[in-house]
């Protein structure tokens, strides 16, 4: 009936789906046909992920989408910062690390001595984490795969090669590398070659809604596709095709996009170089439509997640996700009050180091109670949440001179009923849970545009997804004194 059917792939780096979409003028809606876990490999000590076998459950949930129907296009959107590189014969060079890997501890305090804070920050406009991209390559200078590298793809760009041949680094993720200049749109060439890197890696930028080329014939055929479905290079970083699909409806409104990380902010015209912006160490990556996604990257679900698995692993009876959020509920709220963004809650979990025990050692530092039970435990991360989206978002609205009226959360964390309401009541401001598969609408809205549909800017892309999809208001209930609670924190809030 004149609709598209477009395959939106969507990784994540704890689980990845490939959903069909469907959009017509007043439809829009999504169909999981492969869903899969994700996860880094640890390999020689470092930690990897498993690119060829991405591209096998790209491959697989391809096959699924296109036995169900004829394809009109592809989009592939995953998570940042992480890369390969190729060689001169178009080879994968190395095993593409995950940002996870300790490799660049220490690294961003060495950089900063050649090219000082307020400078990189005057480029970039990143939050200086240890594992953009900047970082990682300054930690591989002088190895053997560096030194072989002709081309650096982003893995979202990096599948999209392997489907189409196609090089190139798709705008919105090419921005949270901290390689790009946020000023001209280009990559910061200069700010590498001052660290020895070699610039002549970053392929040509491009831009959401090109695209990159049809299936080749051979991987079309492998999976029945039928010839010349192209693939459209999308908002391939997953946070800014999440933002894409935030029904807001215009100013007033900030965003949590709440998967493995939670990213907490707002969608400006224009980024905010200020220096109290470097110093809040706020991020400008680039959304979809020349936006600018002005936003703190926050631990997220994934300390919870490793709890889960710690708790599987020692056979803690009855640790389920919904069994330890019910029981979180009746915990006193802010019982233990610690930071989420503890740099000891990025590395996975071990055996003689799991996660809850990580959360106690903060506790105890901060004299705060350590949490016992996986039901404390689970309350104290989501307190901790709560209380950071608190912080960022009031920073946010500070430092852009915004008012905040509505929290918007999507992706996964919109289902967790107990943090979206310890959101509301955090913020001080109602909070709308949904859509959970943001990522993937946001894909295939701007997948849909690039073919043709009637769907101009953001405001007609957001208007259709609030036509289509249920979002839940949680009201601030006055549970807690999440003020006092700043207090505790051991910066101080
Ligand atoms: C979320 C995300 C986030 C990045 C992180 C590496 O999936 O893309 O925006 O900061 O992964």
């Amino acid at each position: 009936t004149g609709g598209l059917r477009l395959v939106a792939v969507d990784l994540g780096a704890t689980s990845g789906r490939v959903m069909v979409g469907r959009v017509a003028p007043g439809v829009l809606d999504l169909e999981e046909v492969h869903r899969f876990p994700n996860g880094a490999v640890r390999l020689g000590g470092s930690l990897h992920w498993d690119v060829v076998g991405l591209y096998r459950e790209v491959l697989t949930g391809l096959r699924e989408a296109a036995g169900g129907g004829p394809v009109d296009g592809v989009g592939i959107d995953g998570w940042a910062v992480d890369h390969g590189l190729l060689d001169r014969d178009g080879a994968l060079v190395g095993t593409p690390f995950s940002h996870r890997d300790r490799r660049t501890d220490g690294v961003p305090a060495r950089v900063l001595e050649v090219v000082p804070a307020d400078e990189l920050y005057a480029v970039t406009g990143l939050q200086l984490l240890d594992f953009n991209t900047l970082f990682q390559l300054v930690a591989a200078r002088g190895t053997a795969a560096l030194g072989a590298a002709e081309t650096l793809l982003l893995l979202p760009d990096l599948l999209g090669h392997w489907l189409t041949g196609a090089v190139g680094a798709e705008r919105t993720n090419a921005s949270t590398t901290q390689l790009y200049d946020v000023r001209t749109g280009r990559w910061a060439t200069s700010l590498l070659d001052r660290l020895g890197l070699p610039a002549g890696i970053l392929p040509p930028i491009r831009e959401p809604g090109s695209v990159l080329g049809p299936v080749r014939a051979d991987v079309a055929r492998e999976v029945g596709l039928t010839d010349d479905v192209p693939v459209v290079a999308v908002g391939s970083h997953d946070t800014a095709s999440a933002v894409v699909a935030v029904p807001s409806e215009g100013p007033g409104t900030a965003y949590v996009s709440s998967g493995t990380w939670s990213l907490v902010g707002l969608e400006l015209d224009a980024p905010v170089l200020t220096e109290d912006a470097r110093a809040a160490d706020f991020t400008n990556e680039t959304g979809v439509d020349g936006t600018v996604r002005f936003l703190k990257n926050v631990m997220g679900l994934w300390v919870l997640g490793e709890c889960l698995r710690a708790w599987a692993d020692a056979g803690e009876p009855g640790a389920t996700l919904e069994a330890v959020l019910v029981a979180a509920v009746d915990v006193p709220a802010l019982r233990t009050v610690v930071d989420v963004d503890d740099p000891s809650l990025l590395p996975p979990g071990t055996a003689d180091d799991p996660m809850p025990d990580r959360l106690r050692a903060l506790a105890r530092a901060a004299g705060e109670p350590e949490p016992v039970t996986p039901a404390e435990v689970t309350r104290c991360v989501l307190d901790g949440l709560a209380l950071a989206y608190r912080r960022h978002l009031r920073t946010a609205a500070r430092l852009a001179g915004r008012d905040v009226r509505t929290v918007h959360v999507v992706g996964g964390g919109s289902l967790n009923a107990l943090l979206c309401r310890l959101t509301a009541d955090a913020c001080g401001a109602p909070v709308l849970a949904g859509p959970v598969e943001a990522a993937a609408l946001g894909n295939v809205l701007v997948q849909a545009r690039a073919l043709g549909a009637d769907l101009p800017d953001l405001a007609a892309m957001r208007g259709l997804v609030r036509a289509t999809h249920r979002i839940t208001r949680y009201e601030p209930e006055g549970i807690a004194d999440w003020e006092a609670a700043e207090g505790r924190l051991p910066r101080g809030g």
